[in-house]
């Protein structure tokens, strides 16, 4: 996968390149990415990216010259023609399902990450395919969406997680019908007097798979009510649920 960042902070992405599991995939060759920064592309002699905007009022905007000539070295680099996706506030909400079309489509992106008020509105009309936002929070820029676009997409690529991990296993995978995740525990096995659960001690793996799948529905139903109810869940997973319901009552009454 090839993914190029046109960002006035090309430094910040050492984040993704230098550390985790995005940096093994590049260290492996399963991700390109390299960084344009549109001060290189100035021609005045304050190397000016910024500019007052039309009509009044707070902020700059970042100019298009600099950024459409930064650009246009990212799309002469690219292996084949990229699709342009501008980050923004204003963009469509990333979720694990766009990570994963992005990811599988292997077709070459570039990354825009804005700073100040934005990118002159030209350049998206002219430039850019897709417009993404990663949720409804403000930033201080562009850079850390773009960053977690591409650690969500990286572990999509084939080898990218190690040995017998996988995306499929993850939350919000197809498998676990975008269920959360159910507790961890490791040794040992009594923690200041708090005990890991005694089922996982017991080495019955389909007791275990099914306090596990219990889990999962508990916690959804506690922390994302919002998940279950675009659910229609079978009958094991309503006797499940049911169970962990009771459960919590018993152990917490009033
Ligand atoms: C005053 C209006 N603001 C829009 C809500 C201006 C503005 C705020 C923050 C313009 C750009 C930014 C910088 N944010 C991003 O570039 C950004 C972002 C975000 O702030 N939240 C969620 N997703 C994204 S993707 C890019």
């Amino acid at each position: 996968m090839w993914c190029g960042v046109v960002t006035l902070f090309p430094q910040s992405f050492s984040a993704i390149q230098d550390y985790g599991i995005t940096a093994r995939a590049i260290k492996n060759g399963l991700l390109t990415l390299k960084t344009w920064d549109p001060r290189d592309f100035t021609v005045d002699n304050y190397a000016t990216v910024d500019d007052r905007p039309y009509g009044g009022g707070p902020g700059m905007v970042m100019m298009a010259q600099p950024l459409r000539d930064a650009l246009a070295a990212a799309k002469q680099a690219a292996p084949s023609r990229p699709r342009v996706v501008y980050v923004t506030p204003a963009g469509k909400r990333f979720d694990q399902q766009t990570a994963r079309k992005l990811a599988m489509n292997s077709e070459p992106l570039i990354f825009i990450a804005g700073r100040y008020e934005g990118i002159d509105h030209r350049v998206i009309e002219h430039d850019v395919d897709e417009q993404l936002s990663i949720g409804d929070y403000v930033l201080s820029g562009g850079e850390l969406a773009v960053m977690v676009i591409v650690d969500a997409l990286t572990r999509w690529l084939p080898g990218a997680l190690g040995h017998n991990q996988s995306a499929v296993n993850d939350a919000f995978s197809e498998e676990n019908l975008g269920l959360l995740d159910c507790p961890h525990y490791t040794r040992p096995a009594s923690l200041a007097g708090v005990d890991v659960p005694p089922v996982l001690l017991g080495g019955d793996h389909q007791l275990i798979a099914r306090w596990r799948k219990k889990q999962s529905l508990g916690q959804t139903w506690l922390h994302r009510p919002d998940i279950l109810q675009k659910l229609t869940l079978d009958e094991t997973c309503q006797k499940l649920l049911a169970e962990f319901q009771k459960e919590i009552v018993k152990e917490e009454p009033l």
